[in-house]
């Protein structure tokens, strides 16, 4: 796979390509990543990327000039279908041209999961106001945001889209069952995990947990997992489908047990 992110900033990306996960993976060639600076793509001897908005307001917008001949540059035409076109087309194509907005739809595990399946990845990063809607409609796949805040820009959103793709990557992670086995693919939270020392000023980890009893075990983990899920993410669970039996039936102790303190 390989990425190309275009952006104002790109000493931005220095410390996440060289750390790692995202450097494992770049030094066994399982991903290429590629970081351009926008301004390249500028003619003007001031390399100016930015402009006023029509219609007024405050604040830049990024110009779409430099923006679609970044794309032209960095891929093969006919490669992918801007989503203004066909959003169908576009989520099937081998290229995805991602445009980085707190605008976007939000990227979630299942996005990440599809976009790790791609050829080329390129990911724009927003800055000042936003970015002329030209380029989302004629040259994005897809506008991604990665939660409900704003950043000022979409660099850290880059990393965070990026870094969760790359691992998901065959032969990434140390092991190859951990992406499988974790919060999201099933629905809820993690458990919570402890390390030695067993006693800590006087804080004792969980007794279940040191019985070696592996049925014990996975229980007090499905339960301890749920009641986050319930407390942080009661949204999680509205769709207990997503649950396995025995989730299902731990889930409806809890809320009895909940029921009975009231
Ligand atoms: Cl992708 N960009 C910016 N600037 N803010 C965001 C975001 C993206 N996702 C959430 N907030």
């Amino acid at each position: 796979m390989r990425f190309d992110i275009v952006t104002i900033f790109p000493q931005f990306f220095e410390g996440f390509l060289s750390h790692g996960i995202v450097r494992r993976a770049r030094q066994r060639s399982q991903v290429q990543v590629s970081v351009h600076d926008l301004r390249d793509f500028t003619y003007d001897r001031h390399h100016v990327v930015d402009d006023r908005p029509f219609g007024g307001s405050d604040g830049m917008v990024l110009k779409p000039e430099p923006i679609f001949r970044a794309v032209e540059a960095l891929t093969h035409p006919f490669q992918y279908t801007p989503l203004g076109e066909d959003r169908q087309a576009a989520e099937q194509a081998p290229v995805s041209v991602i445009v980085l907005t707190p605008q976007g739809k939000p990227f979630t595990q299942a996005e990440a999961a599809r976009l790790s399946q791609k050829e080329q990845i390129v990911l724009i990063c927003g800055r000042y106001e936003g970015i002329d809607e030209r380029v989302a409609q004629n040259v994005a796949t897809d506008e991604l945001s990665i939660g409900d805040y704003v950043l000022s820009g979409g660099e850290v959103a880059a990393m965070v889209v990026s870094d969760a793709i790359i691992r998901l990557l065959p032969e990434t992670l140390g092991s190859a069952t951990s992406a499988v086995n974790e919060s999201f693919s099933a629905g809820r939270l993690d458990y919570p995990v402890y390390t030695r020392p067993a006693c800590y000023r006087g804080l004792e980890v969980p007794k279940e947990l040191m019985t070696g009893h592996h049925a014990e075990i996975d229980l007090w983990r499905r339960r301890k997992a749920l009641e986050k899920t319930k407390a942080y993410r009661p949204d999680l669970l509205r769709d207990t489908a997503a649950l396995d039996a025995l989730d299902q039936k731990i889930l409806k102790t809890i809320e009895a047990e909940a029921e009975d303190r009231h």
